[in-house]
């Protein structure tokens, strides 16, 4: 099995309720090393790009709304499949639909506020690593 990076955001509702350590327990238990992280206040700019996939929805300007509402942790989680490792650890989008065990499951107050993002794919990964982090930011 392939060693990947991919990006996690520690989302707004998460940092409110002072849950950067406990959800951070989950991934390393996961077997995800975190291998950079900062905390952000991120701007409308940064959240409009960063979800411009989702600009023709509904729920984009709640989006960012909520993404630029308190600080976040951006970070880049690394180890065995860890695009794929890192989304089953966070469970489904709705809490209501998330596993047991998962972080949403465990934390998620809604289908908005639902604490962690993750990237769909290593490709996706990259792009977003690339948004947040310079190189010397990462240290494996
Ligand atoms: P993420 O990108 O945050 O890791 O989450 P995801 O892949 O599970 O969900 P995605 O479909 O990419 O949606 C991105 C984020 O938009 C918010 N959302 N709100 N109100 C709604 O119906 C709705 N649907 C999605 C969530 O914060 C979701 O994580
Ligand atoms: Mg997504």
């Amino acid at each position: 099995m392939a060693i990947q990076r991919t990006f996690s955001i520690i989302k707004p509702d998460a940092t409110n309720r002072n849950l950067t350590g406990a959800i951070n327990a989950i991934f390393e238990k996961a077997g995800l090393r975190i291998v950079g992280q900062k905390r952000i206040q991120m701007t409308q700019a940064q959240a409009e790009t960063f979800y411009a996939v989702h600009s023709e929805r509904p729920f984009f300007g709640e989006l960012v709304e909520f993404m630029t509402s308190a600080p976040v942790v951006v970070q880049v989680l690394e180890g065995e499949n860890a695009v794929l490792a890192h989304r089953e650890v966070m469970g489904a989008t709705n809490p209501a639909e998330a596993a047991e065990g998962t972080v949403r499951k465990e934390y998620a107050l809604s289908i908005g506020e639902n604490s962690v993002h993750g990237s769909d794919s290593e490709e996706n990964a990259a792009l977003e690593i690339a948004q947040f982090f310079s190189g010397n930011e990462i240290v494996g």
